[in-house]
């Protein structure tokens, strides 16, 4: 067999990590290839299957992270945005406290980064979302339906938001309280609305131990400097314009992405075009899965591994466990209802289904555009975002369902009940 012309990066990541003397490094292996071995996924053969394999991973990108002490910071320095400046006050970030210019957040501005891969080190039993905070008081957690109607729109244009990532029980149901990483204390995280071309102002501060921080699917902007993560106590802000009119995911971005989407950190922006739709009762719905580990102290923990194995306890529709089942989506005769899906996942899609009725439109791409008629069934992939409409002509209750039933009958189904 002929031996490669280049070396493999699995390669020269376990050579470099092999060694803590910056000279060991191969020939070969420029600045710009060690940038790749710093901010890329694993080579193939890296299994991230496997936790230990996910660890060595980590482990190794931190060895190189402090093998090449302040390439780090050059590459944020070359980021757009990390002067601390905004042009336009769109698509760049904007310097908060922690914001990117100060040493630290160069340190962890990068989702590999050393102090990103310290979460699992920092979770009690490794896997586990069981920190203090999420687990204290669960007992005592009240359970709350979790209103799935559109909010109004912010008035003006602009929108302010100033949440914080947060540790907290939460309880989804009347015997199971999960041990949740949250934006704003709950599961899913607010509901956002705005219009295409609104402004919206966000700032993140990080109250817990962990490293998180915010990514917006309804935002194009450098990813890099926005949805940098942020250690306790810090913030990190930035403004973007939505370009599109949809349904869209949000989620912390901390690596590992899975722990931190898995463990609650997501939500729902939904952006309305400058257009006006139809009149319609508007709802929103986040799919989400969860992986839980056996109760400890009347707590749920979110299992890593777990959520690994792709194998979920529940499936849901904004956060609990069939609540729409026991508490309906009421709506009336000749109401349009109007859906906007939001599948955070982590992993399976949300194949959406109204049980006896139809969608007589569904939008493929934004809002007004592209409309279908006459859907029965579409699936939301993990990380997008669906809008669906039906005129509500018939009286009745209408079981609204992910049709991958294996899921559904995990939690993801509720009522739609139509009265007279
Ligand atoms: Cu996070």
């Amino acid at each position: 067999m002929s031996e490669p012309a280049t070396p493999r990066l699995s390669a020269l990541v376990g050579q470099l990590a092999a060694s803590s003397d910056p000279a060991a490094t191969p020939a070969g292996a420029d600045q710009a290839e060690r940038a790749v071995l710093l901010l890329g996924a694993p080579a193939l053969g890296e299994s991230l299957a496997a936790p230990s394999g996910r660890r060595v991973f980590l482990a190794r990108a931190s060895a190189l992270s402090l093998a090449i002490p302040g390439l780090g910071a050059a590459l944020a320095a070359c980021a757009p945005g990390s002067s601390g400046q905004s042009d336009s006050g769109q698509g760049a970030g904007r310097a908060g406290p922690g914001a990117a210019g100060s040493a630290d957040s160069l340190r962890h501005h990068n989702s590999n980064s050393r102090l990103d891969s310290t979460v699992l080190k920092n979770a009690p039993r490794g896997n586990s979302s069981a920190t203090p905070a999420a687990t204290q008081g669960a007992q005592s957690a009240a359970f709350r339906r979790y209103d799935p109607a559109l909010p109004p729109r912010l008035p003006r244009g602009r929108v302010q938001l100033h949440w914080h990532a947060r540790e907290a029980p939460v309880r989804i149901s009347k015997d199971t309280v999960v041990a949740g990483w949250t934006f704003e204390g709950d599961i899913p995280g607010p509901v956002v609305h705005c219009r295409v071309g609104d402004t919206v102002e966000f700032t993140l501060t990080n109250d817990v131990a962990v490293p998180h921080s915010m990514d917006f699917h309804a935002a194009q902007i450098d990813p890099k400097a926005a949805f940098r993560s942020v250690a306790k106590g810090q913030s990190v802000t930035f403004t973007f314009r939505p370009k599109w009119a949809g349904a869209f995911m949000y989620h912390c971005g901390t690596a590992p992405v899975l722990m931190h989407i898995g463990s609650g950190m997501y939500g729902a922006i939904v952006v309305s075009p400058r257009e006006a739709l139809p009149p319609a009762k508007e709802f929103v719905l986040v799919q989400s899965e969860f992986y839980l580990e056996e109760p400890q102290g009347g707590v749920r923990p979110f299992d890593y591994s777990k959520m690994l194995s792709t194998l979920p306890d529940f499936v849901v529709f904004n956060g609990r466990p069939n609540q729409y089942v026991d508490e309906p989506i009421r709506v009336k005769v000749g109401d349009r209802v109007r859906f906007w899906v939001v599948n955070a996942g982590p992993t399976h899609p949300c194949n959406f289904h109204v049980v006896g009725e139809q969608f007589d439109t569904m939008y493929l791409g934004a809002p007004p555009g592209t409309p279908i008629r006459g859907v029965q069934t579409w699936g939301v992939a993990p990380g997008g975002g669906m809008c669906f409409e039906l005129l509500c002509d018939v009286a009745g209750e209408f079981p609204f369902v992910n049709h991958g039933f294996g899921h559904g009958q995990k939690g993801a189904i509720g009522f739609l009940v139509v009265g007279a």
